[in-house]
């Protein structure tokens, strides 16, 4: 609905290294989903940031001889330069180790305290500093040299410690009835493992730890410190001002959605929510668990030595090209695997080729043979028809519904073939010869290229905003109209009666080259 208020989320980010390339798909994806639902008219709100606290920052800081949060301070600014430089359009960037923060996490605690879900006991079991989790022995396996791995194959350590207790067992029967909500889980793959853990039974879960310092204070228990999972997911509260009932609160949530990696889909669609129910606030509406982004197939290590900087990606290649090719490459929800030949393959032919050559046809003869004049529209003929008609099913209802159905990689599709359809027609239509035989025909196929184009530009915006409105100021549509509805309105008539006049355009997308080893 067009006026629904959307709050969507990423996961909190590790801020014990620099961000890798799975952090800025991830951030990416969520800001095209965002952008594109401000497109259509709803208010947004989209929060992004870092998860500071627990034992592997602590770990991190004393090894590199740093206080937690000098580390946390100095590794969160990459995060939020990432996310700027990459144009992801967050409303806040939050911080866990922000004094709001702390108070929305207690307050949290309290309520599930007040509800009678919080016992002290005593933990004895596996811990993955890594993956910052709890497991059962049965949960383990054996790694090549014997040792027990967490499923992830991180080590892990034998922990005995006073703790704080959450009653997860109680909300095993509302976790299968939420998990088996169709909706709530996507893609629906990754439902079966989760209704699989919750059927062989929920044990109780340690909430606290004692044996380090660095988290948010457990409220009058001395010496805990909040599970940094508990902390971390009470993040997508806080920035709304919980616990006040602030109008953010009242208008954002619960979340639409809550995006996140595949492995971390246990702890947002079992323990999130048994955190809520307890303390008696809506569920979010949806958590998507995305794939894993791979380097040619490979994950990225330290050693294995093929560890990508996205910033380095997004400065060789461009922010728009980078963020095109991650979305059209990779089926949203599945694994995906980048590489610099993929990257380019994709800018140069479809952005650069395809789009960005139409749109350098189109304005580059008007500016030349119109002197930047808009061409006027004439009587359409069945071509023209066509090809509006192709572009209004592209814009107004194939790409809409694929990103309500974050189907992201289907949107660039129907877009592309779109974008193919109008470059069959400047063939097929020729200006250039018409601009000879019939100067007022040749009018109306720019006309019609014109507007063709301008509502590709803005359906395509989520995905590419700088290129996308670089080009729409080119063509002078109207800031009024660039919006899904405006997409379908009669802003061409308004515009040739604007005056503007359209300049001889520079290249959209330069072309890119790859090193010589590359190639
Ligand atoms: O998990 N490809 O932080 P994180 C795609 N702090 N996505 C990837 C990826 C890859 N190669 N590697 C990681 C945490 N991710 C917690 C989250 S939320 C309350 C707390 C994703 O820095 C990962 O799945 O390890 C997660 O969604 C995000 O990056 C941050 O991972």
């Amino acid at each position: 609905m067009a006026d629904t208020p959307f709050y969507i989320t990423t996961a909190i980010s590790y801020p014990n290294g620099r961000p890798h390339i799975g952090h800025a798909y991830e951030a990416i994806a969520a800001d095209v989903i965002a952008r594109y639902h401000r497109l259509a008219g709803r208010p947004v709100r989209f929060q992004t940031g870092t998860d500071e606290h627990g034992l592997k920052m602590a770990r991190k800081a004393a090894e590199q001889g740093l206080a937690p949060r000098q580390l946390a301070d100095e590794m969160s600014s990459y995060f939020r330069e990432m996310c700027d430089r990459l144009n992801v359009s967050y409303d806040r960037f939050i911080r866990t180790s922000e004094p709001d923060h702390h108070r929305a996490s207690q307050a949290l605690w309290q309520a599930m305290a007040a509800n009678g879900d919080l016992y002290l006991d005593r933990y004895e079991g596996w811990y993955s500093v890594r993956d910052e989790a709890f497991y059962d022995e049965t949960e383990l396996v054996t790694g090549e040299g014997g040792e027990k791995l967490s499923p992830q194959g991180t080590p892990v350590e034998w922990t005995v410690e006073e703790s704080w207790f959450f009653r997860l067992s109680k909300y095993e029967g509302q976790l299968l009835e939420l998990l088996k909500q169709p909706g709530f889980l996507e893609p629906a793959s990754r439902r079966n493992e989760m209704i699989a853990f919750v059927e062989q039974g929920l044990r109780d879960l340690s909430v606290s730890r004692t044996s380090f310092n660095w988290g948010v204070k457990v409220p009058g228990s001395d010496g805990h410190v909040m599970y940094v999972w508990v902390d971390a997911l009470t993040n997508y509260l806080t920035g709304l001002g919980y616990p006040d009932e602030t109008e953010l609160m009242a208008r954002f949530w619960p979340a639409s959605l809550h995006l996140i990696g595949k492995d971390i889909v246990r702890f947002h669609t079992i323990y999130w929510p048994a955190f809520l129910m307890s303390a008696g606030l809506p569920l979010p509406q949806k958590v998507f668990g995305h794939g894993f982004l791979l380097n040619r197939g490979q994950k990225e290590s330290k050693s294995l030595g093929n560890v990508t900087d996205p910033l380095a990606l997004a400065e060789r290649f461009g922010v728009d090209a980078l963020r095109y090719f991650l979305i059209r490459e990779v089926a949203f929800g599945q694994d995906g695997s980048y590489s610099p030949e993929a990257i380019v393959q994709r800018a140069n032919g479809e952005l650069g080729n395809a789009f960005g050559n139409l749109a350098q046809r189109t304005l580059g003869f008007i500016a030349k043979n119109l002197d930047g004049r808009l061409p006027k529209r004439g009587a359409e003929s069945a071509a023209d028809l066509a090809l509006l008609d192709a572009v209004a099913r592209a814009t107004e209802s194939e790409m809409p519904e694929a990103f309500a159905a974050l189907a992201l990689q289907q949107a660039v599709e129907a877009w592309l073939q779109a974008v193919f359809a109008c470059n069959a027609y400047i063939d097929a239509e020729a200006p250039w010869t018409l601009r000879k035989t019939d100067p007022a025909r040749m009018e109306s196929v720019l006309a019609t290229l014109c507007i063709a184009i301008g509502r590709l530009a803005m359906a395509i915006s989520p995905v590419i905003p700088a290129s996308s409105t670089r080009l729409l100021d080119m063509l002078g549509v109207p800031e009024a109209a660039r919006s899904l509805g405006g997409i379908a309105a009669d802003w061409y008539s308004d515009l040739t009666g604007s005056g503007h006049v359209i300049a001889p355009p520079t290249p959209l997308f330069p072309r890119l080259e790859l090193a010589p080893e590359e190639a």
